[in-house]
């Protein structure tokens, strides 16, 4: 009988290698990674309380290799052919996220593992965009654009022959995947040669920045790599020291004891020497490094308070600095409940629910009441780590690394179904798989007790 490996193993090697690629290609990453690194030991030494709790909710595994990227394409074809790519790595499509209103002409997905235990091995995940030429005012612009990616293949004859193998077979073996990874890379590598001459790259930056990236080159290069902290204020402050320019604010909830969401900051991205077409010398501006500080999920409920809190500050903080910035929205969201019993009765966090020693060994409890539960000690409610993204902190992010390039143009746009024709796919609600993982721990929890 022929084994396969599993997809997990294939997602932690392919993450692996991406990582190793990354730091290769961009030395500053590899420098953010030890200060990431150096920081998480740090506050794991200062709070023991805190690494007790990773390490019994099993994420202190999957904190040091934790990582999300992001990639763009320009066709249909091209995120159809990720989605089969990814598959093989168990990563799927979660979540619809439209960039258009926040002034960038892209619509957007994230590749991730959706199990708790293929989350708890490695929850890499890659934000993929889609270029909207539909967008594009200008029609000679838009049919050049689409004629240049029309000619391009992102994929190696290799990693087509074995994305096909994958759903033939119903799996890879250990070569087989050896070779799949070293082929799939090859689609995110970084070209110094663009495909088009420094004129038609000029016509379409001057129509947005992304566009040229995306149109311009051989291949969507993977444009940073995110590893996860524990304290992003601490890495924001020391980024200067270890010679990184980060960007001016942090996005995202603020500083609280229970942390919710995602907090993202990152380093600007680099002016890099292109040689364009008839040997032309020019440069690009597309790759950076990020880091993100992962929080407790939200139901719908939380979500829109997050939201309102989020909108509310807003108007207060245009163009302070990143402590008045902090320091605005740690007023503004004096108004979210920051601790754990008061998210989970008030219904706006969720969580993971265990039986604890004493909850399996006693037993016959017959109580369907949780918190009653919890309170007796039989049973323990884990916070759900957050796993996904945030439309305005990704603007930010865009923003910050584009030049500020916003075009009010592509406002309300939003067309998901548009997306998930040029998928082959829905695309998976994040918020139900949070609620189904949530009532399944809640279910296998009571019934534990009860036995
Ligand atoms: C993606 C930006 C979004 C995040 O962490 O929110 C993102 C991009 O620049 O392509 O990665
Ligand atoms: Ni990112």
């Amino acid at each position: 009988m022929t084994t396969y490996l599993s997809c997990d193993e294939i997602r932690d090697r392919f993450a692996g290698a991406m990582s190793a690629m990354y730091q290769a290609e961009v030395p500053q990453y590899a420098t953010l990674l030890e200060l990431v690194e150096q920081v998480n030991r740090e506050t794991l030494a200062n709070h023991p309380a805190l690494a007790q709790r990773l390490a019994e909710g099993g994420e202190l595994e999957r904190l040091g290799v934790e990582r999300h990227g992001a990639i763009r394409v320009g066709t249909a074809g091209e995120l159809a052919m990720l989605r089969r790519l990814f598959a093989v790595m168990g990563m799927y499509p979660v979540g619809y996220y439209d960039l258009s209103e926040a002034g960038v002409p892209v619509h957007s997905t994230a590749f991730r593992p959706v199990e708790d235990t293929a989350l708890a091995r490695n929850p890499f995940r890659i934000f993929t965009s889609l270029l909207r030429l539909e967008l594009i005012e200008d029609p000679n612009l838009r049919e050049r654009a689409a004629a240049i990616l029309a000619a391009r293949d992102i994929f190696t004859p290799g990693a087509r022959e074995l994305i096909d193998a994958h759903e033939r077979q119903g799996g890879l073996t250990e070569s087989q995947a050896e070779r799949f990874v070293t082929e799939a890379i090859e689609t995110f590598r970084w070209h110094r040669d663009a495909t088009v001459d420094l004129d038609t790259y000029h016509a379409l930056h001057t129509e947005h920045r992304l566009i040229a990236d995306v149109v311009c080159f051989r291949g969507p290069h993977i444009n940073h790599l995110t590893p996860r902290t524990l304290d992003i204020d601490a890495v924001q402050q020391r980024m200067p020291a270890a010679g990184m320019d980060p960007k001016d604010v942090i996005e995202g909830p603020p500083r609280r004891n229970c942390p919710i969401l995602l907090r993202q900051t990152s380093f600007k991205a680099l002016d890099e020497a292109i040689r364009f077409a008839g040997e032309q010398q020019g440069s690009h501006t597309a790759r950076f490094g990020e880091i993100e500080q992962r929080g407790i999920a939200l139901t719908a409920k939380g979500r829109a308070l997050y939201d309102r809190l989020l909108a509310e500050s807003r108007g207060r903080t245009t163009g302070l600095d990143n402590a008045s910035h902090q320091q605005v929205l740690a007023e503004v969201f004096a108004d979210f409940p920051d601790d754990e019993a008061q998210l989970r009765r008030q219904g706006l966090a969720f969580f993971d629910y265990r039986p604890t020693a004493a909850g399996k060994a006693a037993a016959g409890v017959d109580s369907r009441d949780m918190e009653a539960l919890i309170e007796r000690g039989l049973a323990t409610a884990k916070p759900m780590t957050y796993e996904d993204f945030l439309p305005v902190s990704a603007a930010g992010i865009f923003q910050s690394n584009l030049g500020g390039g916003q075009s009010e143009a592509y406002e309300g746009n939003a067309n998901r179904g548009a997306f998930e024709q040029a998928l082959g796919a829905t695309v998976i609600d994040e918020l139900a798989l949070y609620a189904e993982r949530e009532s399944s721990s809640y279910r296998a929890t009571l019934q534990a007790l009860a036995q």
